[in-house]
């Protein structure tokens, strides 16, 4: 099965993209396996190397949205891709707005590692 490290790693690490452009979300958001049984509506896409979205755990703590205390903010600004559905796109058509953006992430981590399980926001 897969562990919540490696599902966060699907959904969220991509340090390398060769597909940059207006499609990018489109095709990402299919390849990663977020459009199978619904289109996952809001996602993020990091494009730093691993190591560097691993280490953020390690980096100031921060209140998650849903008040868990496991969130940690990077200490620098990230090269981001934020996808989300067009309200006029519907199953299994889904079809995404691609914004690049550079921030701050702020990303939930647990376990022995101690490594990113979740996307909380970028600011
Ligand atoms: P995403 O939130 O990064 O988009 P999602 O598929 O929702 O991905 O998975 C987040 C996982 O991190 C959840 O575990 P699960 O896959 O086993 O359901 C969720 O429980 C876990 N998690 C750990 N800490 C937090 C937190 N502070 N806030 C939200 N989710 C958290």
């Amino acid at each position: 099965k897969e562990s919540r490290a490696m599902k966060f790693q699907r959904q969220h690490v991509d340090s390398n993209p060769t597909n940059f452009g207006p499609n990018y979300c489109n095709e990402m958001m299919r390849r990663r396996q977020m459009t199978d049984g619904r289109c996952k509506p809001v996602n993020t896409f990091v494009h730093e190397p691993l190591a560097d979205v691993q280490d953020v755990c390690l980096q100031g703590n921060v209140t998650c949205k849903n008040g868990q205390p496991n969130c940690h903010q990077s200490v620098s600004k990230m090269n981001i891709t934020d996808c989300h559905l067009r309200r006029s796109s519907r199953y299994p058509r889904c079809i995404y707005e691609t914004t690049q953006k550079d921030k701050y992430i702020i990303v939930a981590c647990e376990g022995d590692p101690y490594v990113p399980v979740h996307f909380d926001d970028s600011i």
